[in-house]
This record gives structure tokens, C-alpha cells and sequence, in this order.
């Protein structure tokens, strides 16, 4: 049986850590892509050279020509540029949108059938562009950032309850963004909600809405203290459970930027939710019942992409 193809488009700082984590993994071979030429070969070998230390086999290779993503199984899309202290996620749009453009095109003409996970923030706003430019089935191209915003959520709280990160789950709604939803119900220490847990004397609600905020906060949190760019270790690992999740047909619910034809009553638009992802990508979107609470973040937090992407469909027109 050949081994699957992944494509990484960007080469920087997530997509080396992607690289390195789908080889440990033997997720298959490794194509990486970026304009600066050079990068992905030198990463490609580096990490091929790592190889036999590690004891996995998997082709490493790079180009700068989009026909080695050709047939990929799965591409992850990094490229474009990342945040620096001070700027929003949303002051990347201009110079983002252009590149998911140039990727889109370059994914519909040489891998239709992969799997398309999508980094590139502002990241709800991006896997729309990328969607429509690739035109890929909305169930094959999909967005990470819940993955990540729940791992940190359950990595404060793990730190909070002194208990593994193994036993907590959490759960993120909304946006990548200021207005994500973490929702403190839907999180559990071993099945025992968040509100059992304060009740219980474990913590406090304003402990609990401490963590939740800096869980909103947290990619700003590593930002300000990387002051050269935004965090790359923690964001590989989601979109590598995410892409293991749709090559094993694992079917894993995993929150992600999701396409939403009237789900949680949106319609036409990428937004966090919870979804199955298996070998038939995104296979089911789960629709939770919302509180009032919960129900005004998440429609706060659409409204907030949605602007987003008109701003994207201005540019394009613009450009047109
Ligand atoms: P960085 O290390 O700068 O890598 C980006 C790479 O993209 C560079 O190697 C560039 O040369 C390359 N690139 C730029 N333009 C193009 C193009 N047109 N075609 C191909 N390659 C190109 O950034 P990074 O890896 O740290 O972050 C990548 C993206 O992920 C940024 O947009 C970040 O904001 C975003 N990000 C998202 C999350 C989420 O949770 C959604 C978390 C962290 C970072």
C-alpha cells in the first residue's frame, strides 16, 4: 500500500513543526511548499536527516513550484504572514486573503481530492477565501483553531485542578478570535462539569472566568512574549490530530472552522463548531443546544467573521 501524500504550503515556523510531528508520527511522506526558495528543501532535509535517529521512514521533500503538492491526501496551509505584538489577527487580512487566492488555485489544479486543513489567520475569514478560490466540496476544506483554543483552555484548567490534561476536555464555539466561546458547561474534569467542579469547592466562578478569558487571550499571551511571531508548537500538534483524524477515519469530534449551510441558523459561512471528521472530511456538524448566553457569543462572534469576509470579498472585487 503507498504511503499517504501530505502537502505543507508554508514553510515557516508551523509548517517545519508540522513536518517534524507528521514524520515522528509516520503520517506518510511530506511534500513542503513555500515562495522563499530553499526553505522547504533545507527543512525537508533536515528533518529527513533526523530520520534515522528517530526511527521513522517517510520521504521528506520541498519546492517552490506548486506541482509537488500533486495528489496529495492532505494539505495544510500555513502561508502568508503571522502576527506581531500589536496587531489583531484581522490586520493580516490584506496581505493573507491575496496568498489563500494563489494557494486555492494552485490546490484546484493539482490536488482535488485532498483533505484541506487551513492555518492562516485571520483564520475563519482565510478557509472561506480558500474554499471558494479551490473550490473543493465546503466538507473537504476545513479550519483549525478549536483544537488549539480547547488545548489551551484544558491546559489551563489541568494546571488549575493539578490533575493531567489527559482527563480534561473542553470545549470552544465561535471565531478564532477575541470572541470565541469557551463554553464552561460542556467542560469536564472526567465527565464532572466546570459548574459541578466550583460547586464542589474546586475553584471559584471568578477563578474559572479568569482562565476563560486568558483562553480567549492566548495566542496574544505567546505574542507578546515571542515578540517575533505567534505560536507554532501548540498550533502543528491540532492540525496534526486533525489530519490523523481524517487519514485513520477516526472519526474524532474535534471543534473546528466548519462550512455552515444554516447549522446554529448561519448560513454560508466558516465558523468554530464541533464536528465528526473522518475519511469523509467533515462528516457531521454537531449542533448543541445553546444558552442564552452562549447563543448571543456565538451570534457576536459570527457577526464579527462575517465582516470579515466581506471585507475579503471587496478586496477581491477590487482586484477583478
Ligand atoms: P511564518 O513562520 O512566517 O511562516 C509563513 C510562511 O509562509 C513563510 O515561510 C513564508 O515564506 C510563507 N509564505 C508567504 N507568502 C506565501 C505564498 N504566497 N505562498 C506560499 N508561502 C508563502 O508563520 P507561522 O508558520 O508562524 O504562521 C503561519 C500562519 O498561521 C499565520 O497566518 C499565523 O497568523 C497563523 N496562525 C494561526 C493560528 C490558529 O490557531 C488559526 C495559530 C498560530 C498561527
Amino acid at each position: 500500500m503507498a504511503r499517504n501524500k501530505i502537502a505543507l504550503v508554508g514553510s515557516g515556523n508551523i509548517g517545519g513543526t508540522l513536518a517534524l510531528l507528521a514524520g515522528l508520527k509516520e503520517l506518510g511522506d511530506i511534500v513542503m511548499f513555500d515562495i522563499a526558495d530553499g526553505v522547504p528543501q533545507g527543512k525537508a532535509l533536515d528533518i529527513a536527516e533526523a530520520s534515522p535517529v528517530e526511527g521513522f521512514d517517510a520521504k521528506m521533500s520541498g519546492g517552490s513550484d506548486y506541482s509537488v503538492i500533486k495528489d496529495a491526501d492532505v494539505i495544510i496551509v500555513t502561508a502568508g504572514v503571522p502576527r506581531k505584538p500589536g496587531m489583531s489577527r484581522d490586520d493580516l487580512i490584506g496581505i493573507n486573503s491575496g496568498v489563500m487566492a494563489q494557494v486555492g488555485e494552485g490546490i484546484k489544479k493539482y490536488a482535488p481530492n485532498a483533505f484541506v486543513i487551513c492555518i492562516t489567520n485571520p483564520l475563519d475569514a482565510m478557509v472561506w477565501v480558500l474554499q471558494q478560490k479551490s473550490g473543493l466540496p465546503a466538507n473537504k476544506v476545513v479550519g483549525m483553531a478549536g483544537v488549539l483554543d480547547s488545548a489551551r483552555f484544558r491546559y489551563f484548567l489541568a494546571e488549575e485542578f493539578n490533575v493531567s490534561v489527559e482527563d480534561i476536555t473542553a470545549f470552544v464555539l465561535g471565531g478564532h478570535g477575541d470572541t470565541m466561546v469557551p463554553s464552561v458547561r460542556y467542560s469536564t474534569v472526567a465527565g464532572i462539569p466546570l459548574p459541578d467542579l466550583v460547586k464542589m469547592g474546586w475553584t471559584t466562578q471568578e477563578r474559572l472566568d479568569q482562565i476563560v478569558q486568558r483562553t480567549r487571550d492566548g495566542g496574544a499571551e505567546i505574542v507578546n512574549l515571542l515578540k517575533t511571531g505567534s505560536a507554532f508548537y501548540a498550533p502543528a500538534s491540532a492540525a496534526i490530530q486533525m489530519a490523523d483524524a481524517y487519514l485513520k477515519d477516526k472519526k474524532r469530534v474535534l471543534p473546528c472552522a466548519a462550512y455552515l449551510d444554516g447549522q446554529y441558523g448561519v448560513k454560508d459561512l466558516y465558523v468554530g463548531v464541533p464536528t465528526v471528521i473522518g475519511a469523509g472530511g467533515v462528516e457531521r456538524i454537531v449542533e448543541i443546544q445553546l444558552d442564552a448566553t452562549e447563543k448571543a457569543g456565538f451570534d457576536k462572534s459570527c457577526d464579527s467573521v462575517r465582516q470579515l469576509v466581506q471585507i475579503c470579498k471587496d478586496l477581491d472585487a477590487k482586484k477583478a
